[in-house]
């Protein structure tokens, strides 16, 4: 088999470049190693940047996002038993961010690459790869009991934390960046309305609670949990019993629970790979970045990088131009280390860390008062969560 460009993984990140390379007519194929029914099982990511949903609209894979998306313009802050609201589309000057599913947007690009006739390849077992210091790089796989072989131009390693191709990289070429928290999330899905029509991040005395949704009748909330607790070890009703115990009294008094959907405890990690390029393989989103979810940023990250991917590749392509793919990491890594900065700060302002003792916590709110009490605090953290635009800093 050949193809220009082989994409390891169908998470957000491959469908996504696999979508945009389509549109510019560029040809190929992806591995996954799960089947597409399980990768549509994992929840995660919620909320999409303006950046990302104007690549979704370039992708045309946006027409349910607009329909079903929820238009948030702002979140509110919990802080020593008070809600303070963050007007992010007044602050940035008319800025939003849209409350959307992953594994919403995950569907939406199956359906279309499903449509458009495109090669995927679900359950490839054993996905090596090779030469991809020299033109003519190669992938296996195996599938039905055979290996089989895939000639391409390029590589694209979309294939998560936890994939092939960072690890396949030369350990000389390679430096990695890791900060891992001393605590987990623990998250639930449920057929329940959200306790508030925008999102409340609380930092209370019992630690950090997130409030967000799906709809207006799916809520998804979280948790700040040892990371020695089991998803086993919580029950629904000592989930809900805990969030009402970390929210204001009128969130509590609004709270509607009901059974999980879905429950699942997250470690939180910050985790930046420099470069994302050897030679002719690249790696693109949670291959290459990880960030604590506090500020929803990795979807987000993710597709930018796929798009400074996908127009590198096609500049490569149509101009015959190696400028963009040159120019890949360095682009890509300056935009993440903004939103690795960003997602540490915000997470370090709303979890609890006794090991940082009192004077931590005197810390923590000092903080949140000047962000409150000053234009220019709240306005920081308005701009980062709406995000960057793509060109930012060119
Ligand atoms: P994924 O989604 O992990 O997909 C990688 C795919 O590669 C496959 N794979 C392989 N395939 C073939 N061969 C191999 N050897 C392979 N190894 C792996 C995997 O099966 C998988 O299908 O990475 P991708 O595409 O880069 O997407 C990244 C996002 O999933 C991730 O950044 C976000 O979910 C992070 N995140 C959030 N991001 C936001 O922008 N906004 C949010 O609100 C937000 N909330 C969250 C989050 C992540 C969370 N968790 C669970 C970590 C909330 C949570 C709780
Ligand atoms: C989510 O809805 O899953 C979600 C929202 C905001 C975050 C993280 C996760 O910061």
């Amino acid at each position: 088999m050949r193809t220009q460009v082989a994409i390891i993984g169908a998470g957000p990140s491959g469908l996504l470049l696999g979508q945009l390379l389509h549109k510019a007519g560029i040809d190929a194929i992806v591995l996954e190693r799960q089947t597409g029914d399980y990768v549509l099982t994992r929840i995660r990511a919620g909320v999409l940047e303006q950046v990302c949903i104007d690549l979704l609209d370039e992708a045309g894979v946006s027409e349910r996002m607009h329909k079903e998306g929820l238009v948030h313009g702002g979140f509110d802050m919990l802080f020593k038993g008070e809600r303070h609201r963050i007007d992010m589309n007044h602050l940035t000057g008319g800025k939003n961010v849209m409350v959307y599913g992953q594994t919403e947007v995950t569907h939406d690009l199956m359906d279309a690459r499903k449509a458009a006739g495109l090669t995927t390849i679900y359950e490839a077992g054993n996905v090596t790869v090779h030469d991809f210091d020299s033109a003519s790089p190669k992938v296996r796989y195996e599938k039905d009991g055979q290996t089989h072989e895939i000639e391409c131009d390029f590589i694209a390693g979309c294939d998560g934390f936890h994939g092939v191709c960072r690890a396949s990289a030369p350990r000389s070429a390679i430096r990695e960046y890791e900060k891992i928290y001393p605590f987990g999330w623990l998250g639930i899905l449920s057929d329940t309305p959200p306790v508030h029509h925008e999102l409340i991040y609380a930092n209370s005395p019992r630690g950090f609670a997130l409030c967000s949704q799906r709809s207006q009748t799916r809520s998804r909330y979280y948790l700040q949990v040892p990371l020695t607790d089991k998803v086993e070890d919580w029950s629904d009703e000592a989930f809900w019993q805990e969030l009402r115990l970390r929210l204001d009294p009128e969130a509590r008094a609004r709270l509607v629970t009901g059974p999980s959907i879905e429950k699942s405890i997250a470690p939180l990690r910050s985790f930046v790979t420099e470069p994302m390029r050897f030679g002719r393989m690249f790696l693109a989103g949670d291959a290459a970045h990880i960030v604590p979810p506090t500020g929803a940023k990795g979807l987000n990250l993710a597709a930018t990088d796929v798009k400074y991917l996908s127009s590198a590749l096609t500049e490569f392509y149509q101009e015959k131009s190696e400028a963009g793919i040159d120019a890949y990491s360095e682009r890509c890594l300056r935009r993440i280390w903004r939103a690795e900065r960003f997602s540490w700060w915000f997470t370090s302002l709303m979890h609890r860390f006794p090991e940082n003792g009192e004077i931590g916590q005197k810390f923590q709110e000092a903080e949140l008062d000047y962000i409150i009490n000053s234009e220019a605090g709240a306005l920081s953290v308005a701009e980062n969560y709406v995000g960057l635009p793509l060109d930012f800093g060119e």
